[in-house]
């Protein structure tokens, strides 16, 4: 029978039904009254991944016989989130898939929760990662995510005594059936060990690297669908593995523990995800799995030329390789290697096509988060790319020279090693040297990096550097998400808009119908609803669904100023206090996020939420007017029932500091208003929406480089402003640590003295806006029309948007549909 009638392909219900039953039979080994929650889940998953693998095997099979340009995508991160709800979306049936489990008994929620989320990241970075792979897909390029296959991604959070604990997060221990290991496709790493020069057979000078060991990278693919496309793309993540997994020689000598070491430190490559975000850790490990999965990829890019007969010197023409971040910088002079020692090319010619293949995305400006490593470190693990990498710099500075003719002060800045005492490589300027392009992540963004951390880059190669705003997407952020707010928009316009989101302008002029605007607010209101009942569940904290929902969700970190947020709740209280009165809605506010387990603020800054949240909601004069919760271990799962929930979206950090965001995207999708500064991409979300839609407060990015320029002194703003000067010393004071006024005192002294995020400078004019907020939030009309506008003006956030752009622009890269076979 054709494909699409078999029991493993049929979108009919009945096939659906009977696939699902054969898997939990066959696969599984199980009949309902044994079956587990897993296993019905399993046999669920399965039954999609079948009828994916038709896509997927048609998808191949195209891309083979076209020889398809195709767009590589290298992260270290991605950040999936549960493929079975994503998957039934893309596929278009999931409500039929529903109705199938619910007649054969079973509770659909149940099983979709049973998945264990890949958190194969930290954050926005990986995030994007696993939106762009999503919109690949869906637009029908041909694509593939490079990444590594970490056995345990991101810990899990918990909070014990207002504390963040950390737990493994063994994500693989039911098994995974999204993935297909592919070991015929192993690749060969190495490691460490010296370099020889030896003489080739014409008699040229050539170097061979004589590593130390060796390791195997695995890859498991996982079919990625577009959004009702024949699309499957592919994300392949590599796992190391010892290419022995047994050293009998060892053995046999009788060292039965040491037989198995090769195997131990083989595997620990891939074991766990270094939970930093924008800190480098400098860790010799780290820099091993950054090698490991960029050569591994770039010699799985090789096997592919070669089985398509493309000859080496169109490499360019068939990959266009993005970096995301400096973490798969080294691919530059990975390419570069393979390219001279293995398939012996000139030099020249091996910098040309190493150059049209890479382009590299930027992500931080974070000064601290701009990845080096020390020379002896480097010189280690990869001795044949330090070479590369001198020569590579000698050619460039040599560039340079001609064309800053004296400044030797440039040269040192931009030189790829740092000489200011110890040396390091550093990894930025091998991605901007090595690519043809160079791009922020929002439009303030891309500017900063011009005009501060690559401004010799950009008076160097002006041409080289643009913009590529980030973007979400609609598919899991609005439909997996919000269904019933998917559905409220469907049901007026159509559902176009899941790939064009811009048509949600449509919906504009439904801001000023009562009617619509009923419904929005219904909609709101039942997600909160659920919301309420899910923090009750998680933290045993009654939330009222009537209160304002003000979140800030996001990883723990001082730029970003969770604890700005906290000095207005302080702030807040006392008024409240002082002044029963005082007409503001009841609001809840909630917090959620990671703190890296080394980063000791960040941990304290957890401590400082939780610790006011358990004084005021326990304050019998507040009477649930005001509560603060910390929703434990925020991820892909729980930020899916969050964005729908809020009324305001809090995107606080200091102007200059926030690359972009994504979840401020998120947030507005979802009908939440913004409180925010102009940093990141709050500036586009804030001209799209309109101002009059959208709190703004703070600092600008100029005035935040002024004001530290002219001498930033944070204690005169505490002795000038008697309302900042009553929340610290509540503080200083012990109020909100059972008396311990040293629980909160390095915070406290922090700001006093240093303050580098520029809190109280923006503390009262953050102040003043909240009052804005809570006065805009009593006029529920109006607060809906905002809301409303928020959402159907937020097209610019697809990350539909942001690849065709990258593809346009950066990567001249095509659709090709897909055909399905049978
Ligand atoms: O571009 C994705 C995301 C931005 O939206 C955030 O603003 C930015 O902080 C984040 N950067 C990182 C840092 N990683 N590094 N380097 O996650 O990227």
């Amino acid at each position: 029978a054709p494909y699409r009638e078999h029991n493993r392909t049929s979108l009919t219900k009945e096939k659906l039904k009977q696939g699902f039953l054969d898997n939990l039979y066959f696969i599984q080994g199980k009949f309902p009254t044994l079956a587990s929650r897993n296993d019905y889940y399993l046999a669920l998953a399965y039954t999609i991944r079948d009828r994916m693998l038709h896509r997927w095997i048609s998808t191949a099979t195209n891309y083979y016989e076209s020889g398809a340009r195709t767009v590589c995508y290298l992260s270290a991160e991605f950040l999936m989130g549960p493929h079975l709800g994503n998957n039934l979306v893309n596929m278009g049936i999931f409500g039929m898939v529903k109705e199938v489990v619910e007649e054969l008994g079973l509770n659909f929620e149940e099983l979709l929760a049973q998945e264990e989320e890949p958190g194969l990241g930290n954050g926005g970075l990986g995030r994007l990662a696993a939106c762009f792979i999503d919109s690949l897909a869906t637009l029908e390029i041909p694509a593939l995510g490079y990444g590594i296959r970490y056995e345990f991604g991101i810990f899990e959070q918990t909070i014990v005594d207002g504390w963040q604990m950390e737990k493994t997060d063994k994500w693989l221990r039911n098994g995974n059936p999204w993935e297909v290991p592919r070991p015929e496709w192993a690749q060969e790493v190495r490691l460490g060990g010296h370099t020889e020069q030896y003489t080739d057979e014409n008699g040229r000078l050539r170097v061979r690297w004589v590593p130390a060991k060796i390791v195997l990278g695995i890859p498991y693919d996982t079919p990625i669908l577009g959004y009702r496309t024949n699309t499957a793309n592919t994300l392949r993540l590599w796992k190391s593995e010892a290419p022995e997994s047994f050293d009998f020689e060892v053995f046999n000598r009788g060292d039965y523990y040491g037989a198995v070491d090769q195997k131990v430190t083989s595997e620990n490559i891939s074991k766990v995800l270094y939970p930093n975000d924008e800190q480098l850790s400098g860790k010799q490990l780290r820099l091993e799995q950054q090698y490991f999965f960029v050569s591994c990829s770039l010699r799985d890019m090789l096997r592919v030329l070669a089985i398509q007969n493309i000859p080496l010197s169109r490499f360019h023409e068939k990959f266009a390789v993005q970096l995301n971040d400096t973490h798969p910088a080294i691919a530059v002079a990975e390419l570069m290697r393979l390219l001279l020692d293995e398939y012996l090319v000139d030099w020249d010619d091996a910098w040309e096509i190493t150059q049209r293949t890479f382009a590299y995305t930027n992500h931080t400006l974070l000064p601290e988060a701009l990845e080096q490593w020390p020379l002896p470190l480097f010189a280690s693990v990869l001795p044949r790319h330090l070479e590369i990498i001198f020569e590579i710099n000698s050619r460039f500075l040599d560039e340079v020279r001609i064309k800053f003719l004296g400044d030797e002060a440039r040269l040192a800045r931009l030189s790829l090693i740092n000489e200011g005492g110890e040396r390091y490589v550093r990894m930025a300027h091998l991605a901007c040297v090595g690519s043809h392009a160079i791009n922020g992540v929002a439009e303030l963004h891309s500017e900063l990096l011009k005009q501060d951390v690559l401004k010799d880059f950009y008076e160097l190669w002006p041409e080289k550097f643009r913009n590529k705003t980030n973007g979400v997407t609609p598919r899991r952020w609005m439909i997996l998400s919000n269904p019933s707010l998917a559905s409220l928009v469907s049901d007026r316009i159509g559902n176009g808009w899941v790939r064009d989101l811009e048509q949600l302008r449509q919906l504009e002029p439904m801001a000023d119908d009562a009617d619509f605007r009923k419904e929005w607010w219904d909609v709101k209101r039942a997600n909160k609803v659920a919301f309420a009942q899910y923090i009750f569940k998680r933290t045993g904290i009654l939330v009222d669904p009537e209160s304002m929902f003000d979140f800030q969700v996001k990883r723990i970190h001082e730029y970003k100023r969770q604890h700005l947020n906290v000095l207005h709740i302080i702030s807040l209280y006392r008024r409240l206090k002082e002044n029963p009165n005082l007409e503001v809605p009841p609001r809840t506010f909630l917090f959620g996020g990671k703190a890296a387990p080394g980063y000791h603020t960040a941990k304290r800054m957890i401590k400082l939420i939780t610790s006011v949240g358990e004084v005021i909601n326990r304050d019998p004069d507040i009477r649930d007017r005001i509560k603060v919760v910390f929703v434990p271990n925020f991820n892909v799962t729980t930020g899916q029932k969050i964005y729908p929930a809020a009324d305001l979206s809090e995107q606080i950090s200091t102007a200059g500091k926030e690359a972009s965001g994504t979840g401020n995207m998120k947030f507005s999708m979802n009908g939440a208003l913004t409180i925010g500064t102009l940093d990141g991409a709050n500036v586009e979300i804030r001209e799209e929406v309109g101002a009059e839609n959208f709190f703004l407060f703070g600092l600008t990015a100029d005035e935040v480089y002024a004001l530290r320029a002219s001498g930033y002194h944070p204690y005169d703003y505490y002795n000038t402003n008697p309302h900042l000067k009553d929340v610290i010393d509540l503080l200083r004071g012990g109020s909100f640590s059972r008396g311990d006024a040293d629980l909160f005192r390095g915070l406290t002294d922090g700001l006093l003295h240093h303050d580098p995020y520029l809190l109280f400078a923006d503390f009262q004019s953050y102040v003043d806006c909240q009052e804005e907020v809570s006065r805009a939030y009593l006029d529920r009309d109006h607060w809906t029309r905002m809301s409303i506008l928020n959402a159907v003006r937020s097209g610019k956030f697809s990350s539909d948007r942001s690849i065709r752009q990258y593809c346009e622009d950066i990567w001249k890269a095509e659709p090709v549909p897909i055909t399905l076979l049978g």
